[in-house]
């Protein structure tokens, strides 16, 4: 029995036993009023002296923050109560008297603080809402890849090459050699469509950011949709169909979750398709309009992308980067070879980037050209040239990072409450 299908108003007037942990505790004459939490919701209790055994309600007096317990009693419809239920205790089992002094007080505690004791600070309403949008949005990924005919193909995490640039690789020692932490699956699912067609994969992704900033985190995870036969613009059809699924499943499966967070939703309702576009080169002049200090050729920072994001009410795509800016592996544009058919998706409210996709160069010669231009070593991607060999295909993909997305779907600061241990450069504990 779980205290989601009370407060659903399904077990009315039923005895129930719920399994849970102490969230508060008062008392008030005869009477002692326990908020429990069981991973479902939260509920209040009542524990009338005349209407249990002496030891329960001594039990319950002894009772501290966070203990666990079980209980059984009545539900009741009670208007004053949080929620519109309680639960009338009959009887009360304690399994474990936590600690005198929870760590974490109603006062305001600093980040800092909080993020150290990151254990208890998961189990308070703000993050298990955010926590559980985070579980929706990675459950939506999936389904909506599954309907679709995708197969899951895992990348691994242990790689010898970079996918995204060698500053941010993480190096680790591979028994008298060395491997690197992998900054994306795409590669592998770039061999994967050869079997399956259309693939994704799924997981924790690294990359040494030595930025401080809001939205960067050294571990983070992507899923990585890659399909054959698919253009640029099938792959933007693809992207948009995605986000709006995404958004529409959290609205409805989560509803209660982003009233605790107090997040407006009107604006999340307006990720429908079409998304808005602008190229990079209409960002550049737009940016440089406004007095931004950035010139053609430059990648877009964090401000900037701000700046666009705020611009428009639904999702933008940026699309056609300088080549220089950008990966190894994406395809000239035809129509300018300075450019690349890249595109980030900008989530608005001022977010910025959650998704970046690509066509995919499939030219054997080109690739080769590009891997010797970027200066990487060549004998580290022979596998991935042989995907150039045998039955190459056009074919694009996108990583969209869970992490942005929760950020900007709960409309957070700080990527860091949008995964359960955040790992930055200056934390990796607990
Ligand atoms: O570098 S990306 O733009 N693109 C790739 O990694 C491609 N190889 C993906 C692909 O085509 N299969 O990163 C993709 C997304 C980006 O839009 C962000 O949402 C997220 O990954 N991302 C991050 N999230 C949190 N922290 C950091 N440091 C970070 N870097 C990228």
């Amino acid at each position: 029995m779980s205290i989601s299908d009370i407060l659903d108003g399904k077990l009315t007037e039923k005895e129930v036993e719920i399994k849970g942990w102490i969230v508060t505790k008062r008392s008030s004459g005869g009477v002692q009023f326990l908020v429990i939490r069981d991973g479902t919701g939260t509920i209040q209790s009542t524990i009338h002296k005349d209407e249990v055994a002496e030891k329960i309600f001594q039990d319950a007096d002894k009772l501290t923050q966070e203990s666990s317990i079980i209980i059984e009693g009545i539900v009741k419809e009670d208007k004053r109560a949080p929620g519109g239920y309680e639960v009338r205790v009959k009887d009360l089992q304690l399994v474990h008297l936590a600690a005198q002094e929870y760590p974490i007080g109603k006062k305001e505690h600093g980040v800092d603080f909080l993020m150290g004791v990151r254990q208890l600070w998961i189990r308070s309403p703000r993050q298990i809402a955010i926590l559980k949008v985070r579980a929706e949005v990675i459950k939506a990924c999936k389904d909506f890849l599954d309907e679709r005919g995708f197969t899951l193909t895992d990348s691994p995490i242990l790689t010898p090459s970079a996918v995204e640039g060698v500053a941010t690789l993480f190096e680790v020692p591979y028994f008298g050699d060395k491997a690197f932490l992998t900054q994306s699956g795409q590669l592998y699912v770039e061999a994967a469509i050869a079997a399956f067609g259309k693939v994704y994969c799924f997981g924790p992704t690294f990359r040494a950011e030595r930025s401080k900033t809001s939205r960067h985190l050294t571990e983070f995870w992507m899923v990585e949709p890659e399909m054959a036969f698919f253009t640029f613009e099938d792959n933007l059809k693809l992207q948009e169909e995605m986000v709006t699924y995404i958004v529409k499943r959290t609205l409805e499966k989560r509803k209660r979750e982003l009233e605790v967070l107090k997040r407006d939703v009107r604006p999340l309702k307006k990720a429908e398709p079409p998304f808005d576009r602008i190229s990079y080169t209409e960002a550049i002049e737009m940016l440089q309009k406004a007095g931004y200090r950035i010139e053609w050729g430059e990648d877009l920072g964090a401000p900037h992308e701000k700046f666009v994001s705020l611009k428009f009410e639904k999702p933008v795509f940026v699309h056609r980067y300088p080549t220089k800016v950008r990966a190894f592996y994406m395809q000239p544009d035809p129509d300018d070879p300075k450019l690349v058919l890249c595109a980030d998706l900008m989530a608005p409210e001022g977010y910025g980037e959650i998704i970046g996709g690509s066509e995919r160069i499939h030219d054997l010669k080109l690739l080769e050209q590009r891997i010797e231009e970027f200066g990487l070593p060549k004998e580290a991607y022979e596998w991935y040239l042989d995907l150039r060999r045998y039955g190459s295909v056009p074919h694009s993909g996108f990583g969209l990072g869970i992490e942005r997305t929760v950020m900007w779907i709960c409309k957070l600061k700080h990527i860091r409450e949008t995964i359960p241990f955040p790992r930055t450069m200056k934390r990796v504990y607990p």
